[in-house]
C-alpha cells in the first residue's frame, strides 16, 4: 500500500469510518478532500481506500495503458443482482468485451433516432400530467422525473410500459431495486460482525432480488416465445446480435443481467440530472430566460424531432453544467495494471486502486477557474475548450457509460418540452439538500408550474 499520503483523524480500530456520514458517504469523502488535498488515504475497518480530486491526477488514472476499471467493495455488493453485466463485470471478464461489441450499435447516435419517438411518448405524458395538475399543486420534482426516465428505459429497452405515470406510488421494481441498492452500499459501510447479524436484511435482499430477476427473466421468455415481431429494442438487439470477435451471442442469464443494469444505470442518473438542471434554473432566472428564447426559437409549438433536439445547444450546455456541479455517478474507481509511479512522486504497487470524486475534479480551480462552483452553462459554449481529463461525468475510455448518447439526447428532449410549457416556480425558496443511493439527487425538490402554452 501507498505509503505517506494524507489520512484524516483516526480513531483507533475503527480507523477514518466515524468521519463518514452514513446517509452522505461521498459528500463526507468530498469534504476530507477539502481538507487533505488532491490525493488522500481513508482506513476502514480491515480496508483503505485511495481519494483523488485533481484534473493533474486525473489524467493519469485515466490512462488506460496503466489502470484499468477496479471492481471495489461497493460494485462487488451490486453483483448480486448486476452480475457479469457490463456495468459490475471486470475488463478481463469475457463477458465484458462481448456485451460491449453486441451493444455498442445499440447505442450509436444512428440508433437513438429509433428511439426518438418513444422518447417523445413519455415526455408527453410527463407534459399532460403536469398541464393537468390545479395551480396551486406542488410537483415533486425528482419523484416525477424518475417515472420519467424508468418508463423510457423500459419502452426503448425492452418494450416494455411501466405505466408509472398510471400509478399512485412508483412501479414495485423501483422499491425492490432501491432497497436492495441501499443495502449494498450498507453492507459496505458495515462492520463484518454487524453485517453478519443483519438477517432481517440480508433476507430481504434476497427477496427484491428475487423479485427482479422474476420480471426480467419474464420479460424475456415473453420475447421468445412471440419470436421476432421485428421489434427494435436493446432486448432485440441482445437476443440476435453476435459478438464480430468472436462470433457468440449472449447467454440468457447474461442477458437478464443487462437489463437489469439498464435499469438500474438508465435511470437513476438522467433523473437526478433533470431534477438537478431544474434547480439550477429555478435559482438562475438569467440562465432559464435563455433558455426560454432558445425553446421558443428551436421548437416554437412544434413536438421536438430528432435535429431539433440537437439544435437546443444552450439546453445541452445546462444540462452539461448540471453534470459538472453535480455529477449523478459521483466516483469511479481504477486499479494499478503494474507497477508504476503517480505525479512523478507516488510509488504505486501493481493492484493498488484509486477513486476518483467526480465533484471534486469538477470543481478543481486550477482547469475551471475562480468562479469553479458557480452555475455558468456558458463554459461549455465551445467544448474543444474544456480539458482533457477534467470533465469524467460518464467514466472513462473504453469502461465510460455506454448510455451517454441515450441519457443526454433523452434529457435534453425532455428539458426542452418542459420549458416549452411550462413557467418554473420555485415556490419554496428550495435549498439544495444532495440525497445519495448510489447515486445523488436533489432532496426534496419541489416546485410549481404555470402553462406558457397549450398542450395538444
Ligand atoms: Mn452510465 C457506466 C454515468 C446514463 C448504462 N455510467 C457509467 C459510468 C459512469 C456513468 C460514470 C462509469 C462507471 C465506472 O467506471 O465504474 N450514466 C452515467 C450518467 C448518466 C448515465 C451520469 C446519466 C446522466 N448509463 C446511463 C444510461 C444507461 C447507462 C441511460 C443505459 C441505458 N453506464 C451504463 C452502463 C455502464 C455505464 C451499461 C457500464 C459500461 C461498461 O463498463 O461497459
Amino acid at each position: 500500500q501507498m505509503k505517506n499520503l494524507p489520512q484524516p483523524k483516526s480513531y483507533g480500530p475503527l480507523g477514518n469510518l466515524p468521519l463518514i456520514d452514513k446517509e452522505k458517504p461521498v459528500q463526507s469523502f468530498m469534504k476530507q478532500a477539502r481538507e487533505l488535498g488532491p490525493i488522500y488515504q481513508f482506513h476502514f475497518p480491515g480496508r483503505a481506500s485511495t481519494f483523488v480530486s485533481s484534473a493533474e491526477l486525473a489524467a493519469e488514472i485515466c490512462d488506460e495503458t496503466r489502470f484499468d476499471k477496479k471492481i471495489g467493495p461497493a460494485l462487488q455488493k451490486v453483483r448480486a443482482f448486476g452480475g457479469d453485466g457490463l456495468f459490475t463485470s471486470g475488463t478481463e471478464e469475457p463477458n465484458w468485451k462481448k456485451a460491449h461489441n453486441i451493444l455498442l450499435p445499440s447505442f450509436s447516435q444512428q440508433a437513438m433516432k429509433g428511439y426518438h419517438e418513444k422518447m417523445i411518448d413519455l415526455a408527453s405524458q410527463l407534459v399532460q400530467k403536469w398541464a393537468r395538475l390545479n395551480p396551486n399543486e406542488e410537483i415533486d420534482v425528482p419523484d416525477d422525473m424518475t417515472r420519467l426516465t424508468l418508463d423510457t428505459i423500459g419502452l426503448c429497452g425492452f418494450n416494455y410500459r411501466f405505466n408509472s405515470f398510471y400509478r399512485e406510488d412508483s412501479h414495485p421494481f423501483i422499491e425492490k431495486m432501491v432497497r436492495a441498492l441501499d443495502e449494498s452500499m450498507s453492507q459496505t459501510q458495515r462492520l463484518g460482525i454487524q453485517d453478519k447479524l443483519m438477517v432481517r436484511s440480508k433476507q430481504q435482499f434476497k427477496e427484491d432480488i428475487d423479485y427482479m430477476f422474476n420480471l426480467v427473466d419474464q420479460l424475456i421468455a415473453e420475447r421468445k416465445e412471440a419470436g421476432d415481431q421485428g421489434e427494435d429494442d436493446l432486448l432485440a438487439h441482445m437476443l440476435k446480435g453476435k459478438d464480430p470477435e468472436t462470433g457468440e451471442s449472449l447467454d440468457d442469464e447474461n442477458i437478464r443481467f443487462q437489463i437489469i443494469t439498464f435499469l438500474i444505470a438508465g435511470h437513476e442518473t438522467t433523473s437526478g440530472l433533470l431534477s438537478f438542471a431544474i434547480q439550477y434554473l429555478l435559482k438562475h432566472p438569467d440562465k432559464l430566460a435563455k433558455a426560454y428564447a432558445e425553446v421558443d426559437e428551436v421548437l416554437g409549438d412544434a413536438t421536438p424531432s430528432f435535429k431539433q433536439v440537437k439544435q437546443l445547444k444552450y439546453v445541452r450546455m445546462i444540462l452539461n453544467e448540471a453534470l459538472r456541479l453535480w455529477p449523478t455517478a459521483p466516483a469511479f474507481s481504477v486499479y494499478a495494471k503494474e507497477d508504476t509511479t503517480l505525479a512523478g512522486k507516488y510509488e504505486v504497487g501493481k493492484g493498488e486502486a484509486f477513486t476518483l470524486l467526480i465533484p471534486e475534479l469538477h470543481r478543481d480551480k486550477s482547469v475551471w477557474g475562480q468562479d469553479a462552483e458557480s452555475f455558468r452553462p456558458e463554459r461549455f459554449e465551445d467544448i474543444s475548450k474544456i480539458p482533457h481529463h477534467a470533465y469524467k461525468p460518464f467514466g472513462n475510455g473504453q469502461r465510460a457509460c455506454i448510455g451517454q448518447q441515450f441519457a443526454l439526447h433523452e434529457a435534453v428532449l425532455v428539458l426542452g418540452m418542459v420549458l416549452q410549457h411550462f413557467e418554473l416556480i420555485d415556490h419554496s425558496d428550495y435549498q439544495l439538500e444532495v440525497k445519495e443511493t448510489l447515486t445523488f439527487k436533489p432532496d426534496g425538490l419541489t416546485m410549481k408550474v404555470k402553462p406558457r402554452r397549450k398542450v395538444q
